[in-house]
């Protein structure tokens, strides 16, 4: 039995390009990610995207304007955790993504995304994303370099998908 814990993965993005940050310290340190991170007791999962987007590149962004694109599992070889992430995108917010002691915010265009400095896993789902199709993944991780294999793949709704998969 895995023991589940639920992240955010927040992405800000315009018609061309994507907002991803560089991670400063702890987990993923010095890979190009979106913002995010653990959910908290007594918080619901949107409110903790909006809490660590404000907290790690200072844009405020409504909840309307939030939008669940995606979910994603991790888990790694000898390891009880299981990584649940909530993926989500926003092209309307408050603010100039500014750098903080966690991350150093940069837009990439959808063409130069920089695959090599981040996640192994990213290169396989952001296809989806950057055609904005909705999309489940699972990897299963020994170390942090190393996916030993995955699933992917599209999906209809993001509704439908939590229904079934309570
Ligand atoms: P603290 O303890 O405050 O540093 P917190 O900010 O709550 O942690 P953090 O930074 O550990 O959480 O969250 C990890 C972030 O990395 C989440 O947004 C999910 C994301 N993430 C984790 N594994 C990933 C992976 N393999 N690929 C990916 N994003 C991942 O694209």
């Amino acid at each position: 039995m895995y023991l589940r814990k639920v992240y955010t993965l927040v992405f800000l993005h315009n018609e061309t390009h994507i907002l991803l940050g560089l991670k400063k310290r702890g987990f993923g340190l010095n890979k190009w990610n979106g913002f995010g991170g653990k959910v908290e007791q007594n918080e619901t999962i949107i409110d903790a995207a909006i809490r660590e987007l404000r907290e790690e590149c200072c844009v405020d962004v409504n909840k309307n304007n939030l939008k669940n694109i995606g979910h994603l599992e991790f888990t790694f070889e000898g390891e009880s955790l299981l990584m649940d992430v909530r993926v989500f995108s926003a092209s309307v917010y408050e603010g100039v993504p500014t750098e903080t002691e966690e991350m150093s915010p940069k837009w990439f265009n959808y063409e130069e995304i920089p695959f090599n400095d981040m996640w192994p896993d990213d290169r396989i789902w952001f296809p989806y994303m950057l055609k904005s199709k909705l999309f489940y993944g699972k990897f299963h991780y020994k170390g942090y370099d190393t996916i030993l294999n995955y699933e992917v793949q599209e999906l209809k709704s993001m509704d439908s998908f939590y229904k079934n998969n309570k």
